[in-house]
């Protein structure tokens, strides 16, 4: 779901006042217009830096990988737990987000099969973290 261009899920939304599209949303070709910025695990909280008002966002990986994400306007948080990307193969109930297990705190030098909170192989564009665990 999260790299669909039309469920909401894992995705942030800006919407006015009557739930229709914000302005300068810059949600990629074919993508539902209130997105904001797409490729999220959980967006759990998000604030705004004082001046700029640049929204960042803090989500929860998998026993790994807390981020905090500068988000910038059609950005791609690059979470993708779908089989089958970025070499990994199949996984229960075709979900890979909890690859290799649990507690997997492990680097992804080290395991091919690791879920990074922002995989750079099929999204080498993703917004980066501006602080991660
Ligand atoms: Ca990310």
């Amino acid at each position: 779901m999260p790299q669909s261009p039309t469920r909401i899920g894992g995705k942030v939304l800006r919407i006015d006042r009557d739930g229709k599209a914000a302005a300068g949303n810059n949600a990629p070709s074919g993508f539902d217009s209130r997105i904001f910025a797409y490729g999220f695990r959980n967006p759990q909280g998000i604030t705004f830096r004082p001046g700029t008002n640049q929204p960042y966002t803090a989500e929860n990986g998998p026993w790994h990988s807390d981020e905090v994400t500068a988000l910038v306007a059609g950005g791609n948080g690059g979470w993708d737990p779908r089989p089958n990307m970025s070499g990994r193969g199949a996984c229960p109930d075709n979900y890979c987000g909890y690859s290799p297990n649990q507690m997997g705190a492990v680097d992804p030098k080290v395991r091919s099969d690791f879920m990074p909170m922002t995989d750079l192989r099929p999204y080498p564009k993703a917004m980066r973290p501006a602080w991660n665990n």
